[in-house]
């Protein structure tokens, strides 16, 4: 539509540009007819650049870049949208938190607030505004995947849904970050006691710090801009990540010579967009927008998983000591974290923690 106007336009003023030499002839006019011609290709330009910026650009901002499954969740999302839109609507992806200034806590308000457009984010950094998304981080309450799924698309997914949209913040679709996994550099943890006085890194979530405080180490919060500096000069021993974040981060070269598999937590990402920004757009664009994101989403979904083997085969491979636990040592951390699951469920909403547990059972 806006190139065929551009066409049209084109049409209109080039017999003028033409037709200037053939009724004066003059020298002198010539100088004054080239820039006319200047004047009117000035003026096609400055048009033609209008009508091609209608095109719409939203921010849409991530945490980790396209070399992890979550910045590539958010370019599948991309090109998906300027695919079916040709072009009309486009999404830019700003990754690393850089449009918070790294501090991926703010996040959700800069969102909300209308200074990012969009965003693939995870439910640990919108917690701090959105309390009913502590949901997922509760210490090993999603037993698995098909947990995760069945919290993500029922009753419990509608609930949290509806709580970001409360927040004028419109939810479109999941992603997964994955289940986080515990490192460190000092020794294997297979039971709480071995975190005893480590120093481990956890995301700026208040649930972190009762979680690993009740485990017996030494919490601290900072953002993932300051974690890898903090693992390099051993400011802290530990952290938690999942599997894709470790390997793709290279963690095993700062120092984290020890991995425990203990599935505590899954982080799901979810795809969403400002209030405004959503009601500014006509409904097949929305349409588009919604869709476009539930495809990325199950297909980064799927990705994730299907690599988690092949990924920890990797970082065995670069010589970290992998620790998988047998029923009773995982339920020895399961013990020492009851008090903060019993905590929490106040502050997450008892209606949707049972909902979450319905799903799960039902799964
Ligand atoms: O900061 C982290 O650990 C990360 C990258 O996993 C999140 O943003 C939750």
């Amino acid at each position: 539509m806006e190139r065929l106007d551009l066409a049209m336009l084109l049409i209109t003023i080039t017999p003028a540009i033409h037709a200037g030499p053939l009724m004066q002839g003059y020298a002198m006019t010539t100088t004054r007819h080239v820039t006319r011609v200047a004047a009117a290709l000035t003026g096609a330009a400055v048009l033609s650049f209008s009508l091609f910026t209608q095109a719409r650009e939203l921010s849409v901002s991530t945490v980790l870049s396209d070399a992890f499954p979550w910045g590539q969740a958010a370019e599948k999302w991309a090109d998906l949208v300027e695919e079916r839109t040709d072009g009309e609507l486009t999404l830019r992806v700003y990754p690393n938190s850089q449009l918070v200034s790294g501090d991926q806590t703010r996040e959700f308000s800069a969102m909300r607030s209308g200074l990012i457009d969009a965003a693939v984010g995870s439910t640990i950094n919108w917690s701090p505004q959105v309390p009913e998304l502590n949901l997922f981080s509760l210490p090993f309450f999603m037993p698995d995947e098909a947990a995760v799924d069945a919290v993500t698309g029922g009753k419990a997914g509608e609930m949290v849904f509806a709580a970001i949209e409360s927040r004028d913040v419109i939810p479109l679709a999941w992603g997964e970050n994955g289940f986080r996994q515990l490192s460190n550099s000092q020794g294997p943890i297979d039971e709480p006691a071995d975190l005893e006085g480590l120093k481990i890194r956890v995301v700026g979530s208040p649930l972190f710090q009762d979680t690993f405080d009740a485990l017996g180490a030494d919490p601290t919060q900072m953002s993932w801009a300051d974690a890898k500096p903090a693992l390099t000069s051993g400011a802290v021993d530990g952290q938690e990540n999942p599997l894709s974040v470790f390997d793709v981060a290279r963690i095993d070269q700062v120092g984290q010579a020890h991995l425990t598999l203990w599935n505590y937590m899954n982080d799901p990402l979810i795809f969403a967009v400002n209030r405004q920004v959503w009601d500014s757009l006509d409904g097949a664009q929305q349409e588009i927008l919604r869709q476009t994101a539930i495809e990325a989403g199950k297909w980064e979904i799927a990705m994730t998983r299907e690599q988690e083997s092949e990924r920890l085969a990797a970082i065995q491979e670069r010589g970290v000591e992998v620790t998988e636990l047998s029923d009773a040592q995982l339920e020895t951390f399961v013990e020492a974290t009851r008090g903060v699951h019993d905590d929490w469920v106040s502050q997450i909403g008892e209606a949707l923690v049972e909902a979450a547990q319905g799903d799960i059972e039902a799964r």
